[in-house]
């Protein structure tokens, strides 16, 4: 199944479902939100609720008009399809697969036990926004490879999302430094369904569009296999600066 079988028509009248849960045209749906960021970017305890507010209304918004929406916390939420199911601790897995010596599954539990590992970085979108000295934190995609064993012939990796369609990929060689993260905590708290949890990608040093939200397959390939992005004129490799590929991460 493709993505854009999934995408639904741009509706711009239509009634939308809103938090409480009675339908709403889009247009009066806009206009309430922005009212209600003027009040809340002078009340910082309500971030995290305008957030939410602000994923919600824009998984029901296939026009993208919710990301101009102002959000004093820098985030933008960003989903190419109108829902996403949650997964949580008893049925969230991540699979390994593809060119290795062991196929290997993992539960959330299986992720916590092994070593995590702190990055702070700056977060920055193709799309102009920048969010500064982001902390996520993770399991190295590295420890990750070493334990499935790359088998002979592997040169990248593929990366695919229960949303069912989202799809990344990243070179052997840029999966292996230690800037790249199979993350379960983002600003030292489990990352939200909002922003791709329980387990999302996250490579520090390349734009947001490589770190993955909702991760759930990680198939080693002989080849990039170009991601959602890539497949509409992204760089394939998404290097935030051109002097960063060159030093080895930390
Ligand atoms: N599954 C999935 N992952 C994704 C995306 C997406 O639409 N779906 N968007 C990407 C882009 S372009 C960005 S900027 C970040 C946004 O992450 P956020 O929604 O947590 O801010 O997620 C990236 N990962
Ligand atoms: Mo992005």
């Amino acid at each position: 199944m493709t993505a854009e079988s999934q995408a639904p028509e741009p509706e711009p009248e239509s009634a939308q479902d809103v938090p409480d849960g009675a339908p709403i045209a889009r247009r009066t749906l806009l206009g309430m939100l922005g009212a209600g960021a003027v009040g809340l970017a002078a009340a910082p305890y309500l971030q995290a609720a305008w957030e939410k507010v602000l994923a919600k209304a824009s998984q029901a918004d296939p026009t993208g008009l919710t990301g101009l929406l102002p959000n004093p916390g820098g985030f933008r939420y960003y989903s190419i399809v109108g829902s996403v199911p949650r997964k949580g601790e008893t049925d969230y897995e991540l699979r390994i697969d593809g060119l290795v010596d062991k196929a290997r599954t993992y539960t959330l539990a299986d992720l916590r036990a092994l070593p995590q590992h702190r990055i702070v970085h700056d977060v920055q979108c193709t799309d102009g926004w920048r969010v500064e000295n982001t902390p996520f934190e993770g399991v190295r995609l590295s420890d990750l490879l070493d334990d499935a064993g790359v088998a002979a012939g592997a040169e990248a990796l593929r990366f695919t999302c229960f949303d069912g369609a989202y799809t990344e990929n990243l070179t052997l060689d840029q999966a292996r430094r230690s800037d790249m993260l199979v993350a379960l905590r983002m600003q030292d708290a489990p990352i939200t369904h909002e922003h791709g949890g329980p387990v999302r990608l996250y490579a520090a040093p390349m734009y947001f569009y490589k770190s993955a939200k909702w991760l759930s397959g990680i198939t080693v390939t002989d080849r990039v296999v170009p991601g959602f992005w890539e497949e509409r004129g992204y760089d394939l490799d998404g290097w935030l600066d051109g002097a960063e590929r060159q030093k080895p991460a930390a």
